[in-house]
C-alpha cells in the first residue's frame, strides 16, 4: 500500500474511534433519549436494586445524579446542561419551579398507581391538584439526640441546643432553610418569616450556637450520630429514623416551639427528553410493594397508603415517623418565598457558616 493511502486509511480510522467514544461519552454524561432516562434524586434517598428492576422491566436504561439541597438541583435544572426527566424537589421548590414554568404538566392517565396515595398528600397548595408533582416521600425536621451521652438530659426544645454544656456536641445537616428555620423558630418567628430584621435577629442567634456547633455536614451525618461522635443532630425525620436503626439508644424529637412538615415530590423537568419514561418511571415507584421495599431501604415516610401493609406494624404505627394529622397541623410548611427573599435565607445561612471559620 502506498504511504499516502494507508496515512488516510489512519486518519479515518482513527475518526472513527474518536467519534464513538464521544458519542458514548455523551450518553454517559446524561443526553437522555426514548431509551434512556436521566433521574436527578436526594443522595440516599433510592433503594438501588429498584433502579435495576425498572430496567430490566421495561428496557430503559436509567443514569443517575443525586443533589444535596434544593437550591443546588434548581441551579442546575436552571443551566439546562442535563437533559433531566425526573427531578425530587420539595414543596416549595415546586412552587417555584412551577411558577418559573420549568415543569412538564403530568399525564395523569399515565399514573394509575396514583391512586395509591394518601388523599392526605395529594392537592396541596404548592401544587393544586397535583398537575406537575407526586408524592415521594414527606416528614418533619427535628432533633436526634443521645439521651446517654447527654446523661439524661431530656431535649424537648430548639433552645435546649444554646445549653453551654453542649460545647462542639451538634450536628447540623446543610440545609438553608433548616438551619435558619431553626434561628426562627427558637426566637417565635415563623420559619417563613420575611421580614428581615428577624431574619438577622436569627442569624445573630446562630452565631451564639456556634460553639456547640462540631459541624455542618451532608448525608454523612447519619453514620456520625449513629458511631456517637456527637450527642445531638438537626436532621429530617427519616435520617433520624436511620440513624435510629444503626443505634437503639437514640431518640427523635419534633421542638415544642414548632418546627417543618416537609414533602418532597417527583416531577418531570421541562428539560426532559424522555417524557414517556418518566411517567413509566413514576408510576412504576407508586407501586405498593416497589414503594415498601425503597421506603425499608431509605427509611423515611411514604405517602402511599397501599404500601402500608407491607411494611411491619411497629414502623406505621411510630408516631414519632408517622406523625398524626392533628400533630402535623401544628408544623409549618416552606413556602416558596420568592426570589429575593429566599437569596437572603441562603445568603445569611452563609455568614453562619462563614462566622464559624
Ligand atoms: C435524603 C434527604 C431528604 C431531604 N437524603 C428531605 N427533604
Amino acid at each position: 500500500m502506498n504511504h499516502l493511502v494507508r496515512f488516510f486509511l489512519i486518519i479515518a480510522v482513527s475518526s472513527a474511534i474518536i467519534l464513538y467514544a464521544i458519542s458514548s461519552l455523551n450518553t454517559s454524561q446524561g443526553y437522555s433519549g426514548t431509551n434512556t432516562l436521566t433521574v436527578y434524586n436526594w443522595g440516599d434517598y433510592i433503594d438501588e436494586s429498584l433502579i435495576k428492576k425498572f430496567e430490566k422491566q421495561t428496557g430503559i436504561k436509567v443514569i443517575y445524579e443525586t443533589f444535596d439541597s434544593n437550591e443546588a438541583m434548581m441551579t442546575k435544572i436552571e443551566q439546562g446542561g442535563t437533559s433531566y426527566d425526573i427531578a425530587v424537589p420539595s414543596e416549595y421548590m415546586i412552587d417555584k419551579m412551577r411558577q418559573e414554568d420549568l415543569l412538564i404538566p403530568l399525564d395523569h392517565s399515565k399514573l394509575p398507581n396514583l391512586k395509591n396515595i394518601d388523599p392526605r398528600f395529594m392537592d396541596l397548595p404548592f401544587d393544586p391538584e397535583n398537575k406537575y408533582s407526586v408524592p415521594y416521600f414527606w416528614g418533619t425536621v427535628g432533633i436526634v439526640y443521645n439521651p446517654k451521652m447527654l446523661h439524661g438530659k431530656k431535649i424537648t426544645s430548639w433552645n435546649d441546643l444554646w445549653d453551654p454544656d453542649l460545647k462542639n456536641q451538634i450536628l447540623l445537616i446543610d440545609g438553608a432553610r433548616e438551619v435558619m428555620g431553626m434561628g426562627l423558630n427558637s426566637l417565635g418567628y415563623s420559619l417563613n418569616d420575611t421580614n428581615k430584621k428577624h431574619l438577622l435577629e436569627a442569624k445573630n442567634k446562630l452565631d451564639l450556637l456556634t460553639p456547640n456547633v462540631k459541624a455542618i455536614v451532608g448525608d454523612e451525618i447519619k453514620m456520625l450520630m449513629a458511631n456517637e461522635e456527637a450527642s445531638i443532630g438537626l436532621v429530617w425525620s427519616g435520617d433520624a429514623s436511620e440513624i435510629m436503626s444503626e443505634n437503639e439508644d437514640l431518640d427523635y424529637v419534633v421542638p415544642k416551639e414548632g418546627s417543618n412538615l416537609w414533602f418532597d415530590n417527583m416531577v418531570i423537568p421541562k428539560t426532559a427528553k424522555n417524557i414517556e419514561g418518566a411517567h413509566k418511571f413514576i408510576n412504576f415507584m407508586l407501586d405498593p410493594k416497589v414503594t415498601a421495599k425503597n421506603t425499608d431501604y431509605v427509611g423515611y415516610s411514604t405517602p402511599n397508603k397501599a404500601a402500608l401493609k407491607y411494611m411491619p406494624k411497629e414502623v406505621v404505627e411510630d408516631e414519632r415517623f408517622y406523625p398524626t394529622p392533628e400533630l402535623t397541623k401544628k408544623l409549618e410548611v416552606y413556602e416558596n418565598l420568592g426570589k429575593r427573599n429566599l437569596a437572603t435565607y441562603n445568603e445569611l445561612f452563609l455568614q453562619f457558616k462563614m462566622h464559624r471559620k
